[in-house]
């Protein structure tokens, strides 16, 4: 059975969160039919971690920490009502040159053609600066008028002094608004209920 994303605007309840298909090329694609939010990334900046935190999924999406684990894009379906899309992380030198190569026709091809995506969730480590790959994602989901929610992980590892001072250069660095940058840990689940918030309020748009 198939659902409504939220009901009348109380926070969503997580009761169901399954993986369902990893799709290695375009055609691996499945067809769009319900909601989604794509989550992309540097390796290893914790993509994988903040899909668990936010749906309070220990393991449903595997971490690790040597970067670049994940090269295909894996579908999760939630509450039978939409799919949080986990993409492949960029900019890790290791990955051979044969895997970036798929890499770009892959994710890019699934951005520019999804008709169900809502919103893209663009995490970057918040104790550096913004990179160039994670600049360029921006742009380019700007230039394709794809909606983004950026978010700034792994704060836990900040004082709290920096947490305002990181989120105003890095929203510089980007040309967002600071206002519209989340905050987040997954280790400490700081941020957790603001972030899912806006993912439903973009999934019921
Ligand atoms: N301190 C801290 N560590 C985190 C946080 N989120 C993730 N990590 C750690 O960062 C490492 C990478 O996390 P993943 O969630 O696997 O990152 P990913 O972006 O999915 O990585 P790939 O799929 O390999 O690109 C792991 O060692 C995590 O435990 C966080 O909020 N705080
Ligand atoms: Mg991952």
């Amino acid at each position: 059975m198939r659902g409504k994303v939220s009901e009348n605007n109380r926070p969503i309840v997580i009761k169901d969160a399954r993986f369902v298909h990893s799709a290695y090329s375009p055609k691996d694609l499945p067809k769009p039919e319900l909601p989604e939010i794509a989550f992309a990334g540097r390796s290893n900046v914790g993509k994988s971690s903040l899909i668990n935190c936010l749906l309070l999924r220990k393991k449903l999406v595997k971490t690790s920490s040597t970067p670049g684990r994940t090269q295909s894009i894996n579908f999760f379906l939630i509450n039978n009502s939409f799919y949080f899309v986990d993409l492949p992380g960029y900019g890790y030198a290791k990955v051979s040159k044969a895997v970036q190569a798929r890499w770009r026709p892959l994710v890019e091809s699934y951005l520019k053609n999804r008709g169900t995506l809502r919103a893209v969730v663009h995490i970057i480590d918040s104790r550096h600066p913004p990179t160039p790959e994670d600049i360029q994602l921006q742009d380019w989901l700007r230039i394709h008028s794809i909606p983004v929610i950026t978010v700034l992980t792994k704060i836990d590892k900040l004082s709290r002094n920096a947490w305002q001072k990181n989120r105003v250069q890095a929203s510089r660095a980007i040309g967002v608004n600071p206002e519209g940058v989340f905050l987040f840990s997954a280790t400490k689940k700081i941020g957790r209920e603001e972030l899912l918030a806006e993912v439903v309020r973009r999934l019921a748009e």
